[in-house]
């Protein structure tokens, strides 16, 4: 039996599109960015490098202050009816800055009727449960990897705690009581509680069964297993990503005995906004993505990018006929003000006599996608998880279209924002 829901919980619940599966086909979130510091170093982590065709926690395209966040609610509400939770999840630990506790606070004023979350590490979140009540924040997610310091060593950098950097088992024994001791804070307030493991294989792949029985004791209420997405510029860069069998196998083994278990995330950017299907937040920046994103502060630059390539997976250059992982030529094109021109193809069979599973079959999505990261966009009739971060790691939108290839570049058109 899952846990009972908290009195005044159940209406928001039935809204919250991560919450409740059943939602998210209908109902939107918005990620309010409002929040650039950190007070931990996890080794997966990199929150310097900013693009709006990648979509991974920490990513953001602007950062606003309290008051520009709630106008940008109001925005977003009048354009987006569905709207119904608001979120502060980043691009640092939202806990970390006062900027959350103002927002919300505003957000919660002007708009009573929308759901307030936030996701957090943890560390500061013991000391912040009254307020987070007092603010009628309902739903919490705190990203737990282990509950053994001994494994959780090694997935953070440095705990930053009582004026003092802690490193090791230190830093991750204290860490964790402060999770800890936060989840239970948050169940004995009826705060919903989400917990996000982050499945780095090598690291805590054989451990998370034990973690989330732990949290399951807990009384957390849904648990989101969420791949690693190896990121430039991080300890974790080359760490293997786990594949989609690997994590499902997990999410089967750890269901059951009164937690949920989440499906459907998608590892939304700090700016995330709209249906978790189809993120709209650059719709409503500030400023558009210009073609040099790198690292550095929120872009302000502006105006469309002056020129799309994209990579087409195509056998006969008629129909979009592959994968990342089982085709052997991309065809490509440029998109320049809404016309698109052939440009050549690119070959990526000398990488094709590989096993379709195991390390090979990883290394070998891996080249194709380092092949085809100078695109902005990749059209696939099919794509795996693994394959999908990999691409988008390296900012590089994926379109899954199963039809003609210029059916395939005119729905590219659309979602890369061009003029048709
Ligand atoms: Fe945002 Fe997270 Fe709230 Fe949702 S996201 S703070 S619970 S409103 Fe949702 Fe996005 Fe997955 Fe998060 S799909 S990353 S689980
Ligand atoms: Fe990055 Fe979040 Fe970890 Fe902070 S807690 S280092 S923002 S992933």
């Amino acid at each position: 039996m899952t846990r009972e829901i908290p009195p005044g919980l159940q209406q928001a619940l039935d809204s919250h599109p991560c919450y409740n599966e059943k939602a998210h086909r209908n109902f939107a979130r918005m990620h309010l960015p409002v929040a650039p510091r950190c007070n931990i170093q996890c080794n997966y982590c990199n929150r310097r490098y900013d693009c709006s065709n990648e979509s991974r926690p920490g990513v953001t395209s602007e950062l606003l202050s309290p008051q520009e966040a709630l106008e940008k609610v109001k925005t977003v509400k009048e354009r987006i009816p569905e709207l119904s939770v608001v979120a502060v999840a980043g691009p640092g630990d939202p806990l970390a800055n006062e900027e959350t506790f103002t927002a919300m606070r505003m957000v919660k004023e002007a708009f009573p009727e929308l759901t307030l979350c936030l996701s957090t590490n943890g560390l500061m979140l013991p000391d912040s449960l009254d307020r987070i009540k007092g603010l009628g924040i309902g739903f919490v997610t705190v990203t737990i990897n282990a509950v053994d310091p001994d494994v959780s060593k090694k997935i953070y950098e440095f705990v930053s705690f009582d004026g003092k950097n802690h490193r090791g088992r230190e830093a991750a024994e204290i860490l964790l009581q402060r999770q800890l001791e936060g989840i239970k804070g948050c169940v004995d307030r009826d705060i919903l509680v989400k917990a996000n493991m982050v499945l780095i294989p090598e690291i805590n792949g054989e451990h998370i069964p034990e973690a989330v029985e732990r949290l399951k004791e807990l009384g957390v209420y849904i648990i989101n297993i969420l791949p690693l997405i190896p990121v430039e510029g991080t300890a974790f860069a080359e760490q293997r990503a786990p594949t989609a069998m690997e994590r499902k196998e997990l999410q089967d083994r750890c269901s059951g005995g009164g937690v949920k278990m989440m499906r459907h995330c998608k590892q939304c950017r700090a700016d995330a906004i709209g249906l978790l299907e189809k993120d709209r937040s650059a719709e409503f920046d500030k400023a558009a993505c210009g073609s040099s994103c790198g690292p550095g502060e929120a872009k302000q630059v502006s105006g469309p990018p002056p020129c799309h390539s994209v990579a087409v997976a195509s056998d006969d250059g008629v129909n979009v006929d592959g994968g990342l992982g089982n085709s052997a030529l991309f065809h490509l094109f440029e998109i320049k003000d809404g016309e698109v021109l052939p440009s050549g193809s690119t070959e990526v069979n000398q990488y094709m006599d590989v096993p379709l599973v195991g390390e090979a079959h990883r290394r070998r999505l891996e080249l194709v996608a380092d092949q085809l990261s100078e695109h902005a966009a990749v059209v696939v009739s099919e794509i795996g998880h693994l394959g999908e971060a990999m691409m988008k790691a390296r900012g590089v939108k994926v379109i899954v279209h199963r039809g003609t290839v210029d059916d395939g570049l005119r729905t590219t058109l659309e979602e890369l924002g061009a003029d048709a």
